[in-house]
């Protein structure tokens, strides 16, 4: 079996998990918030191929594991996604150089999401710091709508569906004035600008409503095949449609002469961390990832079933991932692959993955697991791993080039994570820190 002979035999905290016990029915529901309550499991070996045979190249990895990793991961987990429509097209809607008391420029972008001109159009909001040269950018798609990143009232409301929400305003799934602003603590443009990088967000219910409705609404029924109604068990699912879509914003992206397209960063907050993961892992455009309590389906490992499972997740948002992936509920060790492999997908390129130390239910050690395990990767591929094989303490971030961090607190984004994002960048990304 492909799981025993891709298991890694080293690392003791890996050891440790293999000698703890109380093994847990497979069929149990029960929520595991205790370290002595995971079952036992094995990892697949990242660099072991499906044949058996040891990865010890960099050119087999990128020739062949790699290759055979992303293929399982686009059937098994996140679904196969099509390829970008042939033609480019968007539409500068608003512009401004005079932004922040002028010390910034905004752009506002429609871009055509398919082929087809009255079909889906991502909005794209970009702020860039005023700077002869081009930018490096963080790109982050948001939950709410631009509208609720900032103040800005240059910023129109999203017109996409949105979750209900009385505090922010939003009944019959349509955004009101009240958005605006709701989500800035997640937001600290200035910050950003201040430091140098421009940042690109958009509504990610622009590329597909986030609810289960048999994908009627957004973009997958632009590619369906003649007679086709929903996905094949291997096609995308939500994830894999939020992750395409900043795929497109990319391709704009790397057409504004103001930014630097061989420095855009994709970061993502919880399934929008996901997404940012199966994003730099899809499309090595990215030139880093940096993903924030992404958790289950995330960075965290699927086989300590620790916090959410796969079966929880596939149950509570049935439109996440693919059809395929809900032959893993309570059933984690039969997937030929684990999250720590979708981390080894984006190597060598940059990569921080952030934990908060309450976000439980996205068990933050499995996240650093993770990170953990896809090192002998990055070390293979010549560029150095996570710089810790033991969990660091909060507050005490390794920035290393596969980084990781922990702080105190909950599910959320925070200043000091950005902080870290930006220090992380700095490092990896600009050069502008050691
Ligand atoms: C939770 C879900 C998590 C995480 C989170 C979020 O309900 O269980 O996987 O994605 O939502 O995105 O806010």
């Amino acid at each position: 079996m492909r799981t025993v002979t891709r298991c890694f035999s080293f690392g003791l905290s890996f050891s440790l998990f293999l000698l703890i016990t109380p093994m847990l029915s497979a069929q149990q529901d029960e929520v595991i918030y205790d370290e002595a309550k995971i079952p036992k499991f094995t990892l697949p070996d990242p660099l072991t191929g499906p044949d058996g045979a040891k990865i010890e190249t960099a050119a087999d990895w990128e020739q062949k594991q790699r290759p055979w990793l992303l293929e399982k991961f686009e059937t098994q987990v996140y679904g196969k996604a099509p390829p970008a429509p042939e033609k480019i097209s968007y539409k500068v809607t608003e512009s401004s150089d005079e932004v922040m008391g002028g010390k910034a420029r905004r752009r506002q972008v429609a871009i055509q999401l398919t082929d087809d001109p009255e079909g889906p159009v991502l909005n794209l909001l970009l702020y860039l710091p005023k700077s002869k040269e081009p930018v490096a950018t963080f790109f982050a798609l948001n939950f709410y709508g631009n509208a609720s990143i900032g103040s800005d009232p240059a910023v129109p409301l999203p017109t996409s569906w949105l979750r209900n929400n009385r505090e922010k305003g939003v009944e019959d799934h349509k955004a009101s004035e009240k958005i605006r602003g709701t989500s800035s603590s997640r937001w600290p443009i200035e910050m950003i600008l201040d430091r140098g990088y421009g940042l690109a967000t958009a509504y990610y219910g622009d590329i597909d409503p986030d609810f289960d409705d048999g994908f009627q609404d957004g973009i997958h029924p632009y590619f369906y095949e003649k007679g086709q109604t929903t996905p094949n068990p291997d096609q995308w699912g939500s994830i894999a449609a939020w992750a395409w879509g900043m795929s497109r914003g990319l391709d704009y992206l790397q057409r504004n002469p103001e930014v630097d397209g061989e420095k855009v960063i994709v970061m993502g907050h919880s399934r929008l961390g996901k997404t940012a993961l199966w994003a730099g892992a899809s499309d090595p455009r990215f030139a880093a990832v940096i993903s924030n309590d992404s958790g289950c389906g995330g960075a965290a490992l699927s086989r300590r079933r620790f916090g959410e499972s796969v079966k929880r997740i596939n149950t509570s948002f049935p439109h996440w991932f693919c059809d395929n992936f809900v032959q893993y509920n309570n059933n984690e060790d039969a997937c030929p692959v684990d999250q720590h492999e979708l981390i080894a997908l984006i190597a060598p390129r940059p990569c921080l993955v952030c934990s908060a130390e309450d976000d439980r239910w996205a068990d933050p050690h499995g996240e650093f697991l993770s990170a953990h395990y896809a090192s002998p990767v990055y070390k293979l591929l010549g560029v150095g791993g996570l710089a810790t094989d033991t969990w660091p303490k909060p507050n005490e971030p390794v920035l290393s080039r596969l980084g990781y961090q922990i702080r105190p607190g909950k599910h959320d984004v925070m200043k000091s994570d950005w902080e870290n994002d930006l220090d992380f960048a700095d490092r990896h990304v600009t050069g502008k820190a050691k």
